[in-house]
């Protein structure tokens, strides 16, 4: 007698850590590592896996995704950084290393293209918060970014964010994003007192930067609600945009600039334009900065 080919019934999970070629996924029974089976899956992905023959599963479905938080390379290859977030907590320190706006705002046009909402969290604000950074903050709200600001050192700030997470991020988990060494997974461990949440880094005297300690994205459940990612500290991040137009109407402040043209890109030089009116001379060249790198990336794809 012939056995019947049945699809592989799969159980329902969540991915919560990737770990080189496998992952971490999770559901009511507990957790088990599964392999990828060809598939591409990220953390906050729901997947469906099967029992393996040996240790732990196998993935043989991901679902599709709601949001999707994404960067690109010089070639436009994507990279998926995490899946199905709720909102990106944008960690910048105030000194060591010193406040990055530009990264800020290119983590917010990320989170504006898929929808996701965004904060600002000002890390290390023991070591004092320069004028030149407090200055900023005015813009920063006005555009509907909260700021939050913590010391990992001497513990301030944690339990208002810890509140915060508890309202925002009970149903879909925030991402602690932005550079290496600002203190992403210190205060993943203030909110997790006694857990063991990965290692924290050292900040190299001589670059002022971190050392990019943590090499895996892993989702943590809050003991007072809210669900969180610890992620890789980055470098740069180029947004994956496929049009130069999502730069000009996702990027803070630039979005509001009414033109005498309406397609109008804000490039330099341009005529009758009235961005360098209506925008910080820093902020435009942030802006056009971001703007020619994605043309660049563009360009690179079209055939020919
Ligand atoms: N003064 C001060 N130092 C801090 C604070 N938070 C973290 N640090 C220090 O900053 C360094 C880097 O901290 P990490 O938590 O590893 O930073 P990270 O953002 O996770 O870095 P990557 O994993 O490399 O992306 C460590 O030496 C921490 O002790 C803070 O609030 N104040
Ligand atoms: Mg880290
Ligand atoms: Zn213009």
């Amino acid at each position: 007698m012939a056995r019947r080919q049945t699809p592989p019934q799969g159980k329902p999970g969540v991915v919560i850590e990737t770990v080189g070629r496998r992952v971490l996924v999770r559901d009511a029974k507990g957790e088990r590592t599964c392999f990828l089976a060809g598939k591409r899956a990220v953390i906050g992905d729901r997947v469906q896996w099967v029992e393996a023959r040996g240790e732990g599963g196998k993935l043989v479905a991901v679902e599709e995704r709601d949001t999707a938080l994404v960067r690109m390379d010089m070639r436009g290859k994507r990279q998926i950084l995490a899946a199905n977030l709720g909102g990106l907590l944008i960690c910048i320190s105030v000194r060591a290393p010193d406040f990055r706006r530009a990264l800020l705002d290119r983590y917010l046009v990320a989170a504006s293209v898929q929808g996701l909402q965004a904060t600002l969290v000002l890390t290390k604000t023991d070591l004092g918060i320069p004028d030149a950074v407090t200055a900023q903050f005015e813009e920063i709200t006005d555009v509907g970014v909260d700021i939050l600001k913590v010391s990992n050192t001497d513990g301030t700030g944690v339990q208002e964010i810890s509140d915060y997470l508890a309202k925002v991020a009970k149903k879909r988990p925030w991402a602690l994003v932005g550079g290496s060494g600002v203190g992403k997974t210190s205060l993943v461990g203030r909110l997790l007192p006694g857990q063991e949440v990965g290692p924290v880094g050292e900040i190299s005297e001589f670059w002022g930067t971190g050392r990019h300690t943590t090499t895996t994205s892993r989702l943590f459940d809050l003991p007072g609600g809210g669900i969180i990612a610890d992620s890789p500290g980055i470098r740069n991040l180029t947004p994956a945009i496929d049009d130069v137009g999502l730069v000009r109407e996702n990027f803070p402040i630039v979005s509001r600039v009414r033109c005498k043209f309406r397609d109008c890109l804000h490039r330099e030089g341009e005529e009758g334009c009235n961005a360098p009116d209506e925008v910080s001379a820093t902020l435009l060249a942030s802006y056009r900065h971001l703007l020619t790198e994605v043309t660049d990336v563009i360009d690179w794809q079209k055939p020919g």
